[in-house]
């Protein structure tokens, strides 16, 4: 048995850097909702903490005192989150986005080695092909053996149903799989489902605790555009590659779980 049987990608802010067009398209959202606020980087660096849109923007109304009962809250918030999504993915497709550095490459790279390509996402499969198509272009889909999104498993990380389903389509055991995320909520859903997990951070999640995660880094990196190590051991590794998981799985990489302190002293909520 291979020692690493597959990886499983998480969608915005690990495969590309997404999330500040999602916060674009809310507010174009709210905007037309006539709503009377919009969410800042800032605030939506803390909103973040809940996964999935849908709920994040039903946990908003309430706290702002969106008058109207449960039911009706949750419609109101369905009907927002329609909007944003179509928002989101015309937007998508008119940013020229890119994959993160090293995405592609560790692709091409499981591919050649057989290692099994999963994704694993709160958001949509629609959002998920839109990404896909603006980046990897049509057809880029099937390089992926397993894709698990919302539409698929209603319940959000941080519960590890997601990524159970996601192992399970793999047909591998969740001890040989490694898990790419960027947020507390997701490294918590792939340690609780039995995956080690790497952590590539950005703008929006670089507080956050990924407390149990075997390697924290900025980015996948490139030969040519090497990693920085935030904490684990890589060693020496310029970027992650498939023998680095390798190693991570088959814990050689000394994969002592990385003990950064979250950049604010306090975890995410
Ligand atoms: C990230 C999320 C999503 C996005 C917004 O998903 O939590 O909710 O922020 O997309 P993941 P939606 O990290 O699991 O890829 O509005 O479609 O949920």
């Amino acid at each position: 048995m291979t020692v690493l049987q597959g990886i499983i990608f998480d969608v915005d802010g690990t495969l590309a850097d997404t999330e500040e067009i999602h916060r674009q398209a809310f507010n174009r959202a709210f905007s037309e909702f006539d709503c009377d606020w919009q969410w800042s980087c800032d605030e939506y660096r803390g909103l973040l903490a809940v996964s999935g849109g849908r709920e994040r923007i039903r946990q908003y109304l309430e706290q702002r005192g969106v008058p109207g009962g449960g039911a009706r809250l949750s419609e109101l918030a369905a009907d927002m989150h329609r909007r944003k999504s179509a928002l989101y993915r015309e937007l998508l497709a008119g940013t020229g986005i890119r994959l993160r550095p090293g995405v592609a490459r560790l692709m091409r790279e499981a591919g050649a080695r057989g290692v099994r390509l999963g994704v694993a996402t709160s958001s949509s499969r629609s959002n998920f092909e839109t990404l896909l198509r603006a980046t990897l272009g049509n057809g880029s889909i099937d390089a992926f053996h397993t894709v698990v999104t919302c539409d698929v498993v209603e319940e959000k990380k941080p519960s590890p149903a997601v990524y159970q389903r996601a192992v399970s389509g793999l047909g591998a055991s969740p001890s040989h799989c490694v898990a790419i995320e960027d947020t507390r909520n997701g490294n918590l859903a792939a340690l609780a489902a039995g995956l080690k997990t790497v952590i590539t951070t950005h703008s929006f999640t670089l507080d956050n605790d990924f407390s149990g995660a075997a390697l924290i880094v900025d980015r996948l990196g490139e030969p040519d555009q090497p990693m920085q190590v935030l904490a684990g051991n890589s060693g020496g590794a310029p970027c992650v590659d498939v023998s680095l998981l390798e190693r991570i799985v088959a814990g050689t990489a000394r994969a002592d779980t990385a003990t950064r302190q979250p950049a604010s002293a306090a975890p995410a909520k």
